[in-house]
């Protein structure tokens, strides 16, 4: 098998420094290794360079904009990002993406649909980043990633300064059905009312406790596989899904999260699927927790998206 691992340190969806040393601090605990001993050959690319992929100019024009913060720079690199992974995947490979903040979902799941349009989505996540820039009240785009990908929730987002590219070509439209929730329990207002109108899947922690992990899991798997047991999976994974007793090192904490146990436990139910075709892993940020184990965490859960097994 071959895997193509594609860096992707950005920041400007969210307001902490830091996002962006990801990429670099879980390579420094082995994961090329890590990934060569479990069978992949591992394509390693260069970190996506955001600050300079968008021009200082355009840079400008959206950094104040009070609905979706910086959304030039967050456009000119989710369109870099789309077009890589919908070259990986075209070719062959597993896109493993390494964040940087989750407004890199939206150039990783554009690629994603372009290549493959049936493709189902494990969003896991204490958030829905589900906000349209109206419904947002905070302004920043890594809690927009899901409702970009909405054609009922923006059916056109050429008007966002920076994402004029995402009409190009085939559309990439994620589909409500094909998307289901691991982990919420900080969910917004219109959030809310948009998971209910829209009838996505959704697991909080409220089902995590009262059915349990595993449960949950295969609920999940079935809802996206019964009536397609081929399709792709895609799995996207917000460190912050974590409980902060275990992964403190992220920009929203939010207490009541997954045991390091139950975290393990998605990404290798995911992977037994057989189905899984790529994996992101976002928002680690070392510098809001020096020193923690958040960084081997995010680590230990990509080696497991990647196939590692207890036995
Ligand atoms: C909040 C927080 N719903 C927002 N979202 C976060 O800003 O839209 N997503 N932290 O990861
Ligand atoms: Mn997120
Ligand atoms: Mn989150
Ligand atoms: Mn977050």
């Amino acid at each position: 098998a071959s895997d193509s691992e594609v860096n992707a340190p950005m920041t400007f969806g969210q307001p902490f420094v830091g996002t962006d040393s990801g990429p670099k601090l879980i390579r420094e605990h082995g994961l090329l290794k890590n990934l060569s001993s479990l069978g992949w050959r591992v394509e390693d690319h260069p970190d996506l360079d955001f600050a300079t992929i968008c021009s200082r100019a355009d840079a400008e024009k959206s950094t104040r904009d009070p609905n979706a913060k910086h959304s030039q720079l967050v456009g000119a690199g989710t369109k870099v990002l789309a077009d890589l992974v919908e070259d990986k995947l075209s070719t062959g490979r597993f896109p493993l993406i390494l964040g940087g903040d989750h407004s890199i979902g939206i150039g990783s799941l554009s690629g994603i649909l372009r290549a493959r349009p049936e493709t189902g989505v494990i969003w896991v996540d204490a958030h829905a980043d589900l906000n349209t820039p109206s419904s947002s009240e905070s302004g920043n785009m890594h809690g927009m990633p899901l409702a970009l990908l909405m054609a009922e929730l923006v059916p056109d987002r050429r008007v966002i300064p920076g994402f004029e590219w995402m009409e190009e070509g085939i559309k990439p439209f994620l589909s409500p059905d094909s998307l289901v929730y691991v982990g919420l329990r900080d969910v917004d207002k219109m959030e809310r009312q948009y998971i209910k109108e829209l009838g996505i899947k959704a697991f909080t922690m409220y089902d995590i406790d009262h059915l349990g992990i595993g449960r949950v899991m295969e609920m999940a798997l079935s809802h996206l596989l019964d009536r397609a047991p081929d399709r792709p999976l895609h799995i996207s994974y917000d460190i912050d899904a974590v409980d902060p007793m275990y992964a403190p090192a992220t920009g929203t904490a939010v207490r009541g999260g997954l045991t390091w146990r139950e975290a393990h436990f998605v990404a290798e139910h995911v992977v037994r699927s057989g189905n899984l075709a790529s994996a992101e892993i976002v928002e680690v940020n070392e510098s809001l927790s020096p020193g923690s184990e958040t960084v081997e965490l995010g680590h230990q859960l990509v080696t497991a998206m990647l196939g590692e097994a207890i036995l």
